[in-house]
């Protein structure tokens, strides 16, 4: 690698790097290395390193890019909307604390910074997460969507009771303007208390309905001027989906069942339609809306799909501390996680199969860890893990969060770690929902050529790389599934630097450490 110089003149960043620019692309190499294991677990083990060429090929050319929320009326819908809104008009507004302005917090690419290496003096160089490639900047993006509710965007913001007041006073002129479309409604998948808001529902045969969201889906890009869509489900958890062999097994099987009015979710008729227009489709709930037939449509039609549910905060908490205690060599042997909130989300999910998918998508979030060490952990064994949620309707979307971690520690000793968490649940989604899309729309402007391929390659369709924001990630058959925090996030950081022709980070600092 040969990074010839690094410079910081004010806000202007040089990186000079071994690559090559043509008008549109970045073209990079880098040198794969991998460790490769040859025994399993009998010693002695045998490890061979193995060393590869990899080419990079970016795309520079950022479009503009319009997304389409399912479930654009609800909590997190209406706060991400608002959010782009007031970043993108530069909003200040009053709080009983002083004045305060639209920021990106929480957003991975917008409010946090990677180290390129050492600068001149020896001192790290930072620069924001959003810099390292051409990525489409959350201002611009376009916002559209549909919701079983046909509140107008100002009102539902209103009704969510997420954003301050003087805020949503400013927002309310180019909030209610926006008005989500007629969406698929089958009342048996979510809740029986959503009923009440579905009065903006689709007619038809589920082969009709989805055609019109085919038809949306054209409508919002012709009429948007976009020259990129991509959906993301934001709407209420449903609940899981049978397993059907003949029903949801195989793309023509799915594609069959749709026609004949089979079991096939709303999530999963969203996916179909969108995978059938060529849009990337992001689940942000928990249930499998991506049964083995619609992962297999995507697979073949070179569409991304990426899930599952938004990783925002006690599981993101839960993917850092399981990840310290067992990499420290301490060992959690209970894990009890309560919550309460009072959003609608909250009362969804009070039903018993809805909760059942979140519950699921909750517990499996420290299984890599715990397998990744049987010093710890013998046959099989896991920590016990308790995942409790109250519906609790005063707390609106201010949402509770109590853990406590019990572990063992050195001779018998036991260490037990509470912790207490208050924060608005919408705040933390919007911005996670923002990076799920940036970082969709970056991946497919990166292909990769394999030293001996002919061909440059595309990611795979499960698009495993968005793992760092989602509670169970959605990975291509076979791959490693990962959820502990930081090596998600090494893993963004790194393939983005690849894409620069950077080495990934190895944190060895072996420059400042010998004599
Ligand atoms: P919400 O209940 O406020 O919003 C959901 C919206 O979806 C509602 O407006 C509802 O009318 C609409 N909807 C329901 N079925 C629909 C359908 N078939 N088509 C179109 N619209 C439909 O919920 P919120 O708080 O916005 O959360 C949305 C989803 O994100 C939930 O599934 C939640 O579990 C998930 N989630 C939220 C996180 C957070 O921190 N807020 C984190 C992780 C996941
Ligand atoms: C109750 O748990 C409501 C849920 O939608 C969560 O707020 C959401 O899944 C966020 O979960 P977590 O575990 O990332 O805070």
């Amino acid at each position: 690698y040969h990074t010839s110089a690094v410079r910081r003149d004010g806000d202007t960043l040089t990186v000079s790097l071994s690559h090559t620019h043509t008008h549109t692309h970045t073209h990079t190499s880098i040198t794969y290395l991998i460790s490769n294991c040859i025994t399993r677990s009998t010693p002695p083990l045998q490890v061979t390193p193995s060393v590869s060429e990899l080419e990079f090929r970016t795309e520079r050319r950022v479009p503009r890019l319009g997304v389409m929320l399912v479930g654009w009326g609800g909590n997190n819908g209406t706060t991400v909307t608002a959010a782009v809104l007031a970043n993108r008009l530069g909003l200040t507004w009053r709080t009983k604390t002083g004045e305060q302005k639209a920021n990106y917090y929480g957003s991975l690419f917008q409010s946090s910074t990677v180290c390129l290496g050492p600068g001149p003096d020896g001192k790290e160089v930072n620069i924001p997460f959003r810099d390292l490639l051409p990525m489409v900047h959350p201002n611009d993006i376009v916002f559209d969507g549909w919701d079983i509710s046909s509140m107008d965007l100002g009102s539902a913001m209103e009704r969510a009771e997420v954003l301050d007041w003087s805020l949503q006073e400013k927002l309310r002129p180019h909030m209610s303007c926006l008005r989500p479309r007629a969406s698929i409604y089958i009342p048996e998948f979510i809740a029986a208390n959503q009923a009440g808001r579905a009065d903006n529902i689709l007619k038809g045969t589920m082969a009709e309905q989805v055609e019109q969201i085919r038809a949306d889906i054209q409508d919002f890009r012709h009429s948007s001027g976009v020259e990129k869509v991509i959906v993301l489900w934001t709407a209420n958890t449903e609940r899981f989906c049978d397993l059907t062999a003949g029903v949801n097994d195989t793309a023509k099987n799915l594609l069959a069942a749709i026609q004949s009015g089979g079991e096939v979710s709303p999530s999963t008729l969203f996916a179909v339609a969108s995978i059938l227009e060529g849009c990337a489709y992001i689940n942000g709930s928990p249930q499998n809306t991506f049964v083995p037939g619609a992962i297999e449509l995507a697979v073949e039609r070179n569409v991304f799909i990426a899930g599952d549910d938004f990783k925002s905060g006690q599981t993101k908490i839960k993917s850092v501390l399981v990840d310290f205690l067992i990499s420290a060599g301490i060992k959690p042997t209970s894990i009890v996680s309560y919550n309460h909130l009072g959003n609608n989300d909250g009362m969804n999910l009070s039903a018993p199969q809805q909760f059942r998918s979140k519950e699921i998508s909750k517990s499996n979030v420290v299984d890599d860890m715990v397998n990744s060490n049987p010093i710890l952990y013998h046959n099989g064994e896991k920590p016990d893990h308790c995942v409790v949620i109250k519906y609790v309707p005063y707390v609106g979307d201010s949402k509770r969060a109590m853990d406590e971690y019990t572990s063992e520690i050195m001779m018998g000793g036991t260490n037990t770690i509470a912790m207490h968490n208050t924060c608005e649940d919408s705040l933390l989604a919007s911005p996670i929902i923002l990076d799920l899309v940036l970082l969709t729309e970056l991946c497919q402007r990166v292909c990769v050529r394999p030293q001996g391929s002919e061909t440059f390659q595309s990611f795979h369709s499960v698009l495993a790389i968005l793992s760092f924001m989602c509670k169970a990630p959605l990975v291509p058959p076979g791959a490693p599934l990962v959820n502990a925090y930081f090596r998600q996030r090494a893993c963004i950081e790194n393939i983005m630097r690849a894409c620069l022709g950077l080495p990934p980070q190895n944190h060895m600092h072996l420059e400042h450490k010998l004599q």
